[in-house]
């Protein structure tokens, strides 16, 4: 069993010591641990640093991409490293290393494809009141668009399984942790959840400068990731909503038509007639669209079947 443990930088050279020195060094049931540093175009010294603290594997940006980028090169290098379980962590000491062993548990006994450490943001001394809202606000639109239960869904600590990671395909540019999260419920993966204490602050996020600018940028994922893995529930509500507010004063015409004939056709009336298509117009291109992204969705289940194949072949994967 092998265990590559990823951890992207960008600028760490301060933090990245306390990191790997916390990282175990035997873990029950793992035969080797590799570390994987993801160098997202660092311009101090982490490199020199990680080299000298004895890391091995490097994967270079060498213009900054981000953390979504890295995050997907990673999965894929740590599989190409014949990685059996992959773990996420970061740079900047956030999370407690010590506890991966207990990270990694339920996939060496099979009984999860995912672990996520859940920070228990309500309980984090040096996050705001309204930072805590928005925590619960952004969880609980996830949970729903992912149709899953998870409390802390874009947290960086986290433990794949071969299998998960090889069925990963992310795309988003941003919100890796949002994405991959509803990807995995989608999938049917089974997430199993470690409650975990962060690490004291060492440094801000550089991420997310403020809630709203982490809001900003999660919500098109994921109502990207609603519209892919639920089509037919987003375009058939919008269409439903439509078709009401269409028919409403369509009937109140056709009733006047019917029973007032003289009438119907009066400058007010008309309004009714002219609102009343446009809605219904609008609610048919809706529907006409649930079936089109549907079409799309099942043919890109196709191309994710294919493409598990073609990885499993180029990372000689048997099972
Ligand atoms: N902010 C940022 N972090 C990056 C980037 N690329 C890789 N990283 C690493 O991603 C991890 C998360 O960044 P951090 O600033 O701690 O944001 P957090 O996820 O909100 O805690 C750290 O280990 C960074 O070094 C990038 O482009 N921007
Ligand atoms: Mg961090």
């Amino acid at each position: 069993m092998k265990l590559v443990i990823m951890i992207p930088c960008l600028n760490e050279e301060k933090t990245l010591p306390i990191v790997l020195k916390s990282i175990p060094k035997k873990i029950p049931g793992i035969d080797k641990i590799d570390i994987l540093l993801i160098d997202d175009g660092s311009t101090d010294k982490t490199i020199q640093v990680a080299k000298k603290l004895g890391v091995k594997n490097f994967l270079y940006h060498t213009k900054n991409q981000g953390l979504s980028k890295s995050f997907k090169h990673g999965l894929f290098r740590s599989l190409e490293l014949g990685a059996d379980i992959i773990v996420l962590t970061e740079g900047d000491n956030q999370y407690p290393q010590e506890k991966i062993p207990e990270l990694i548990k339920p996939i060496l006994d099979n009984k999860a494809d995912l672990v996520i450490g859940d920070r228990q943001t309500h309980k984090i001394k040096h996050f705001s009141w309204s930072k805590k809202m928005f925590q619960k606000l952004g969880t609980g639109v996830l949970n729903f668009a992912a149709n899953s239960d998870i409390p802390d869904a874009i947290s960086g600590f986290r433990a794949y399984s071969k299998l998960a990671a090889i069925q990963l395909n992310p795309i988003a540019d941003y919100s890796w942790a949002t994405e991959t999260t509803i990807q995995a419920s989608q999938k049917k993966h089974k997430i199993v959840i470690l409650p975990i204490k962060t690490n004291p602050k060492l440094r801000d996020s550089r991420q997310f400068k403020s809630s709203w600018q982490h809001i900003r940028k999660s919500a098109p994922t994921i109502i990207r990731a609603f519209i892919m893995y639920r089509p037919y529930a987003f375009f058939f509500s919008i269409g439903f909503i439509q078709l009401v507010i269409g028919l409403i004063p369509m009937i109140n015409f056709i009733n006047i038509a019917i029973n007032h004939h003289q009438k119907a056709f009066g400058p007010h009336h008309l309004q009714s007639l002219l609102i009343g298509s446009i809605f219904i117009f609008a609610s048919f291109i809706s529907f006409a669209l649930g079936i089109i992204a549907d079409l799309i969705r099942i043919n890109r289940i196709i191309l994710e079947d294919s493409l598990e194949i073609i990885k499993k072949d180029h990372l000689k994967v048997k099972d």
